[in-house]
């Protein structure tokens, strides 16, 4: 097996572990001696071990056995070592201090406490630096975590679940289902995806949402964001170990901005029509998933938007469309 089949495999292995390392990036590191693989390591679990902590103490098991110095072996990277000592050590100097000599690297990492310092430390320390194997794929599989660090902004997503003649609720807050049973599920993966979501008061007074991810698998569950300015209930599940924060604050960049400061990527935004509208107002949404049932609310219903093709008016086009049931699910991005 070749760097380049190794890289491949380390950034697919990577993958299973995309639930539970996030808002961490996926990463995985694989030593090899050019003929055989020594060991793999992969970030598992946010907080936990980084991948290249995890190649090097499972090769430690066969130390003697099937390699006699780390200097014989080649380590590969899909995300720059880290420089930094964050949750855990700093990658790049337990490398340093095993004394690995040739590294290939899939991208330079975009988080500014890394961003080159690791890759400097290498090199300082003589050892042979590849970079940039496969950087694409390791940029689209850490799609949000690259977002957010080029563009010093969070990924938002907007979700709406909307009925056929457009309406998000009956106007007597009774609770209906407007979307099917497996649009619903379709949410829960969606969001296992993200790393926060985002909702308001009438949402949590009307619904009593949890707004965690309900899915068959582990996942670290999104942290749970409220935007209120008037009173709430603090027993209500949504308040449960995920809970981050409530702003009171009606400036949304602002919020965004202060949400930015945490390891936080990702924000999926689920709301009721006012609050879904002031961030579309704003110009901070990237990304917004629909939901459109076949049932009609009627008059009794309450809108989402002024207008029927709203979405298009702020400034988004049609990226894909899918049929859920006898629901039809799109996917609208930014027309730049
Ligand atoms: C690596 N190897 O496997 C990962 C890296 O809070 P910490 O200490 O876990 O650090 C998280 C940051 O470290 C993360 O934002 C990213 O810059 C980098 N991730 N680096 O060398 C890894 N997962
Ligand atoms: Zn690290």
């Amino acid at each position: 097996m070749n760097n380049e089949e190794l890289m491949l495999r380390a950034i697919t292995q990577a993958e299973k572990f995309k639930y539970t390392a996030k808002p961490n990036p996926v990463v995985g590191a694989i030593l090899h001696n050019g003929e055989e693989i020594i060991s793999e390591g992969y970030h598992e679990k946010y907080g936990d071990n980084h991948a290249e902590i995890n190649a090097i103490t499972n090769a430690q098991k066969y130390y003697g056995v099937k390699f006699k110095r780390f200097a014989d072996l080649t380590l590969i990277c899909t995300l720059e070592p880290c420089s930094h000592v964050g949750k855990t050590g700093s990658c790049a100097k337990k490398i340093v201090d095993v004394g690995i000599k040739n590294i290939v690297i899939g991208s330079i990492d975009p988080n500014p406490k890394v961003a080159g310092k690791g890759i400097k430390i290498l090199k300082e320390n003589n050892i042979n630096v590849a970079v940039g194997l496969h950087e694409k794929l390791v940029k689209n599989q850490n799609k949000y975590f690259f977002y957010k660090h080029q563009n010093n902004k969070l990924f938002v997503t907007l979700k709406i679940a909307r009925s056929f003649d457009g309406k998000s609720h009956l106007n007597s807050n009774e609770r209906v289902f407007v979307t099917s049973e497996s649009s619903r599920k379709d949410v829960q993966l969606i969001r296992a995806t993200q790393d926060a979501i985002l909702t308001g008061g009438n949402t949590l007074r009307n619904d009593n949402p949890i707004m965690n991810a309900r899915v068959d698998f582990k996942v670290n569950q999104p942290k749970k964001i409220l935007l209120t300015n008037k009173k709430y209930r603090k027993d209500l599940d949504f308040f449960n170990e995920d809970f981050l924060e409530v702003f009171k604050s009606k400036d949304l960049k602002q919020i965004l901005n202060s949400l930015s400061e945490t390891d936080i990527c990702s924000l999926l935004v689920e709301a009721g029509p006012k609050l879904a509208t002031s961030f579309l107002e704003a110009r901070c949404v990237d990304q917004i998933i629909l939901y459109t049932s076949s049932k009609a609310l009627g008059k009794n219903g309450v809108s989402w938007f002024k207008e029927d093709n709203a979405i298009e008016n702020y400034g988004f086009k049609l990226e894909s469309s899918y049929k859920i049931d006898s629901d039809t699910k799109q996917i609208y991005i930014k027309d730049e």
